[in-house]
Parts: C-alpha cells; structure tokens; sequence
C-alpha cells in the first residue's frame, strides 16, 4: 500500500519541561525512518515549548483534545486556532480517557471533528471498545457507531487518521494481539469502504493503539491494515526511537 506508517507518542498528562527535553532531545538526535510520519502530543501548557524544540522536519505536534468553538466562555479548554498559534498542526480527539473519564459522547467529538478540520487542523480521532462490550460481542457495533460519529464531520480524509485503540489493552499491558487487532482494522477498512467509499477505505491511515512497545510493534506493524500507533506509555522512553523504526 502507499499509506505512509504513522506513529503518534501520546504523553496524555505526564511530564515537565525538563523530561520533555529529554524525549525531545532524543528525538532530534535519533536515526528516525523517513518512511514514518511522526507526531508527539504534550499536554495543552507545554505545546508552545514542545513545538519550539522539535525537529519540524521530521516530528509535528499534536494537542490531546480541543473544544469545538473559536473563542469564549469554555473555562479550561483551548481552540483549535490556540493550536495553531502554538505551532501545532495535529489534535487528538475522541481519546478513550475523554469519552470514559471525562464523558465526552460521540454527538460532541462528531462536532469536535467537523470544527477543528474547518480550523484548518489534522486530526487523529480515537475508537475502542470496552472490555465489556468485547465479551458480550459488540466491539464491532461499537467501532462502527463511533466511527460513524466521525465519518459524518469529514469532508477531507487526507486531515485524518484514525486511531483504534481498545479501551481493554490502553495502559494495562495487555496488548491486542496482532491479529486482534488486524480482524478490528481490516473490519473498520471495509466498513469505511461501504460507508464513505473504497478510495477513502483504501487511503486513510488506521492505527493501533494501546500498551504498544518496543516488543510488541514489529509484528502489529507488519499486519496488513496496521498502519502505525498511538502510543503513550512508551512515548515517554527511549524506545519510542524503535516503535518509529519499528518497520526497518
Ligand atoms: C492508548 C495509548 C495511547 P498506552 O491510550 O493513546 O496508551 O500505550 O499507554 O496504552
């Protein structure tokens, strides 16, 4: 395929100005393959610091959430235009830790979709399933409801990639196996195809997300319709190098 690998580090609400010199400067220095597309997404207060210190050409910098308003009164929440003021191309939206710890439904990322793509921002909008919700079978109904939440707000897919991130394996170690994870991806691909069209199906890059690590990256990364990851923990360690280089 001609998707080109993406691999997002999500630092969700971790650090401080010195460890992100740290994993920036890492960053700046590491052997990074060309053949991957690079993103780290800080916490709101430290976009301006972060996107001042990377390497722009080879790194960009998303925000973790944003509201879907250009300014007032939103008390502790940023505009997609703050984004951009900061240096910052990308938003994730749609995270798991928004929809289940800060109740975001999908009626609310749908409209954070369509305001931050009209904002002129790339996003990288996130799906998942609940643990409970894969026992009792629904994880398919539940990636394609959200989805469709999403795929409603786009008008340009060439703004956006998907992230699949299953709500079970984010932050516990226990990882989706590559072929969980690909049967989810080849799934929601062929559901994008009968329900936006085959060429969006075919071009949009859809990622892995949850307890991805250097360990575990190389054979996620060669199933078919995994096209990079959404990383957190890992993102803040060295090996973040290796998950980028994780199709060398
Ligand atoms: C899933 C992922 C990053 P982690 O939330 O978005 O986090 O790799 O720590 O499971």
């Amino acid at each position: 395929t001609e998707r080109k690998f993406f691999v997002g580090g999500n630092w969700k609400m971790n650090g401080n100005k010195a460890s992100i010199d740290v994993i920036v400067n890492n960053l700046n220095t590491a052997d990074l393959s060309p053949e991957t597309e690079v993103v780290v997404s800080p916490p709101a207060c430290y976009l301006d610091y972060t996107s001042s210190r990377v390497d722009k050409k080879k790194i960009g910098v998303a925000a973790q959430n944003c509201y879907k308003a250009e300014k007032g009164a939103f008390t502790g929440d940023i505009s997609p235009a703050m984004i951009k003021d900061n240096g910052c191309e990308w938003v994730i939206l749609g995270h798991s830790e928004r929809r289940h710890v800060f109740g975001e439904s999908d009626q609310l990322i749908g409209e954070k979709v369509a305001f931050a793509l009209s904002q002129g921002l790339s996003i990288i909008p996130c799906v998942g399933e609940k643990l409970e919700e894969r026992e009792a079978g629904l994880t398919e109904e539940v990636v394609f409801r959200q989805t469709k939440a999403i795929a409603d707000n786009v008008k340009d897919w060439s703004k956006v990639v998907i992230a699949y991130e299953p709500v079970w394996a984010i932050g516990t170690g226990k990882v989706a196996t590559p072929a969980q994870a690909q049967e989810i991806h080849q799934r929601l691909r062929t559901w994008l195809s009968e329900k936006v069209n085959p060429a969006v199906a075919q071009n949009v890059r859809i990622l892995y997300g949850g307890s991805v690590n250097a360990a575990n990256c190389k054979e996620l990364g060669t199933q078919p319709d995994i096209d990079g990851f959404l990383v957190g923990g890992a993102s803040l360690k060295p090996e973040f190098v290796d998950i980028i280089n994780a199709r060398r």
